[in-house]
């Protein structure tokens, strides 16, 4: 049996198979490269988590709660459960074998279920073969309700962080997602170390086995050190970003942030708005897990540039929003913000409240109040689930292409309160010279002859406050002199 963690079962160590070695080992990040400690962290991801590369026959128990904070208010025990379920299958060699609901009166309690139901489940777990693993599907459970837990069922219990974080793990692709993902876990691992080398908590639950209080006081320290180390790269990367995000500004190309809760359609809806090939949307949840600019048009031909970015989750944890909270400043200094909801989902209120929650803690006021909302997948709905929403609200199709140019009509109108774009008509000579400077330097309308003469042109243009200064200077002098030019509005 595994030494350090004596309280497991033999079978769980028999269906564990060799763990996965954390994709984006930290090793290959610049200036993390104390191999005694990355050694001595690992150890602690393989005890805390065990993750086994095999992946895991799932049993989810989601608690049925009935009082405290943590009762479920805008959704359903079903509905919650269906998500935990999704969690689980969304890593790889995960299947979900079996799921239940069980209730609890409190949650928070050691054991986390009463001791009737406690005892039950004990006895059916343990004489089940098939299932490796349980998840209960809290956003989080204490360092102590793990152990209790693995102790009696004799099986490595996870919570959705847990599963939450494993995903984030196996999706980041960038570096600097690595390195979020690595931050985030970070406290994770400090609210459990006590569970290390055996530790685990005895009847009374006072601290039995584990470690001396000195060994604890290194591994903190270690923590510490590592988390500083991460700090300081993640803050490398983000000087990049905000390099790249005042170049954005300097060219005055118009930003879009799509926000929203994960498996949406963010990806899709970009995707379709801007034919970018590169992005590829996938049916599971948290595919995107970088922040991405892509360059567009919208239906008026104005350039901007949308930026993807990492779904929300119900009880998100906030040491994971705070971990990617630099990525996702580029929504927060976005012109504009477009929040993409699931129409399709049955639990559509619930992730749109989570969703506003998210970001109310993240905008400003005045930017809450500008969000464009948008319902997407709009095609699954039949024509009752239709008009049952918010007439108030657009509704798209990111795949049928349905709504979409209302949906750029909606995003112009929102840059044009938002930014310095400006909305003018022109009257020029019909000569190539300041057309072709418009077509530079604005976003051309539309273009027609003046019907009044020949000799001149209408020319509808969206256009920043600063060209539209230097069309004045250059041209519209000119004009003044020789009342060839006029600006209509
Ligand atoms: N039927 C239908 N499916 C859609 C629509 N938009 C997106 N999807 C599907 O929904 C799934 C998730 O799409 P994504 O674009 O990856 O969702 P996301 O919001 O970017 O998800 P995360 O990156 O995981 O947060 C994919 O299978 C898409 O094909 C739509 O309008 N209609
Ligand atoms: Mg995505």
């Amino acid at each position: 049996m595994h030494p350090s963690l004596p309280l497991l079962s033999q079978r769980f160590f028999a269906s564990s198979g060799p763990l996965i070695p954390p994709k984006g080992s930290f090793k290959d990040q610049a200036e993390i490269r104390d191999e005694n400690e990355e050694e001595e962290y690992g150890k602690y991801i393989q005890e805390i988590c065990a993750i086994p590369g095999a992946g895991h026959r799932v049993l989810v128990i989601q608690p049925d709660i009935k009082t405290g904070s943590r009762r479920y208010v805008m959704t359903t025990k079903e509905l919650k459960l269906e998500e935990t379920c999704a969690l689980v299958q969304t890593l790889s060699n995960w299947k979900v074998v079996e799921k239940r609901i069980v209730r609890t009166e409190q949650d928070r309690k050691s054991n986390v279920f009463g001791s009737g139901n406690f005892a039950s489940l004990i006895r059916d777990i343990r004489s089940k073969s098939t299932i490796s693993a349980v998840v209960v599907g809290i956003d989080r459970l204490t360092g102590l309700q793990v152990s209790r837990l693995q102790s009696a069922w004799g099986l490595p219990v996870y919570d959705r962080y847990t599963l939450v974080l494993q995903i984030f793990k196996e999706h980041a692709q960038s570096e600097e997602a690595k390195l979020q993902v690595a931050l985030a876990e970070i406290p994770y691992v400090r609210s459990r170390l006590v569970l290390i080398h055996g530790g685990f908590y005895a009847g009374g639950a006072d601290l039995v086995g584990g470690a001396t209080p000195m060994e604890l006081e290194k591994r903190k320290f270690l923590l510490q050190r590592r988390e500083v180390k991460l700090k300081k790269e993640l803050e490398k990367l983000h000087q990049v970003r905000q390099t790249k995000r005042l170049l954005r500004v300097k060219k005055s190309v118009p930003t879009v942030a799509v926000v929203g809760y994960t498996n949406a359609g963010k990806t899709t809806l970009i995707k379709s708005l801007t034919q970018d090939m590169t992005l590829i949307p996938q049916n599971h949840l948290f595919a995107t897990l970088d922040v991405s600019a892509h360059q567009g048009q919208l239906a008026s031909l104005l350039k901007v540039t949308f930026i993807d970015t990492v779904g929300f989750i119900s009880d998100m944890p906030i040491t994971l929003l705070d971990a990617f909270r630099a990525t996702l400043e580029d929504a927060v200094m976005a012109d504009v913000v477009v929040h993409v909801r699931d129409a399709s989902h049955p639990d559509l209120r619930l992730q749109v409240a989570s969703v506003h929650r998210t970001l109310s803690q993240m905008l400003r006021e005045e930017k809450m109040a500008n969000i464009i909302e948008v319902y997407n997948k709009a095609d699954l709905l039949s024509q009752e689930q239709l008009e049952a929403l918010d007439p108030a609200i657009i509704r798209v199709s990111a795949t049928t292409g349905q709504g979409l140019s209302e949906l750029s009509t909606h995003i112009e109108a929102g840059l044009l309160t938002c930014t310095d774009l400006l909305q003018k008509t022109f009257r020029i000579p019909n000569s190539e010279t300041i057309l072709k400077w418009l077509y530079q330097e604005a976003a051309v309308k539309s273009v027609h002859p003046d019907p009044k003469d020949g000799q001149y042109l209408i020319v509808k243009v969206i256009i920043s406050t600063a060209a539209y200064g230097k069309f004045q200077s250059k041209y519209a002098r000119k004009q003044t002199a020789s009342a060839a030019l006029r600006h209509i509005y």
